[in-house]
């Protein structure tokens, strides 16, 4: 379905949240947001097949309504994985949900109803967290990361996607007016970009590209590398060594 969310003024502008009327359109919406999002899903899921290891878990916070999954289901072929994709909005999960049958059935797919700060992570060789700690207030970051940091194994990876900013405003600047205009190209109007912009503010809080790289080291995490950036989004690998 069409995300026509913010397409009429709005009076109230409510903080965006992720409900029912964003999980019926949120494909729509994520790939007119994100730029090169399906070529990110697909360098998720050729790095994952790359650093699974059998009888471990891919987690992938913030899993909406189950794309990386499809992806996952594709890259793996008949070799059979083990996933959870953990998120706290109740119609996301339920969206992701609908379409469980669609995956092999030599795979271990679950979608699961859950905050990823308090979530019980076990033995785990590659968790996913694509455009989500965006999400999460920056205070509590660290922690996060820790926390997946001490439950990935020898040779495991995070996969960590961002919308992020610059620490040079006017590369900061020019980034948000070509991602605008990227937007605009994917038949979004000023309004619609506007009006979405202002319910996300203090929701989707960016770090900086930096800021992120060294959050990573401050977890644990030695390697570090960016795998994929456009402008004002940037996608990390980290391997736990
Ligand atoms: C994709 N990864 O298609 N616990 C669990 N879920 C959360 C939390 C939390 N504390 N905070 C936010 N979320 C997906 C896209 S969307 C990105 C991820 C976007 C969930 C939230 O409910 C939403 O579904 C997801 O994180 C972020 O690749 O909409 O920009």
């Amino acid at each position: 379905m069409k995300d026509e969310i913010y397409k009429k003024p709005l009076q109230n502008q409510e903080k965006f949240e992720f409900s029912q009327k964003v999980a019926g359109v949120f494909d729509d919406m994520i790939s007119r947001s994100v730029p090169y999002y399906e070529a990110n899903q697909i360098m998720t899921s050729q790095m994952t097949v790359e650093f699974y290891k059998e009888n471990s878990m891919i987690y992938d916070l913030g899993c909406s309504i189950g794309t990386t999954a499809h992806f996952l289901n594709k890259a793996f072929g008949s070799s059979g994985f083990s996933y959870t994709g953990i998120d706290n909005s109740k119609p996301m999960i339920e969206e992701a949900d609908k379409k469980i049958n669609e995956f092999g059935k030599w795979h271990n797919i679950q979608f699961v109803l859950g905050d990823i700060e308090n979530y019980d992570y076990k033995n785990t060789s590659v968790v996913i967290a694509n455009y989500t700690f965006q999400f999460i207030p920056p205070e509590r970051r660290l922690l996060l990361l820790q926390n997946i940091f001490s439950k990935l194994c020898a040779g495991g990876i995070l996969l960590l996607s961002e919308k992020v900013i610059e620490k040079n405003q006017t590369f900061s600047r020019i980034f948000s007016q070509l991602h605008h205009n990227m937007k605009k190209a994917h038949g979004y109007s000023d309004l619609e970009i506007i009006q979405k912009r202002d319910a996300l503010e203090d929701v989707l809080i960016p770090n900086t590209t930096d800021q992120n790289l060294e959050l990573l080291k401050d977890a644990g995490f030695q390697n570090v590398a960016i795998y994929h950036k456009w402008y004002n989004f940037a996608s990390y690998i980290a391997l736990k060594t």
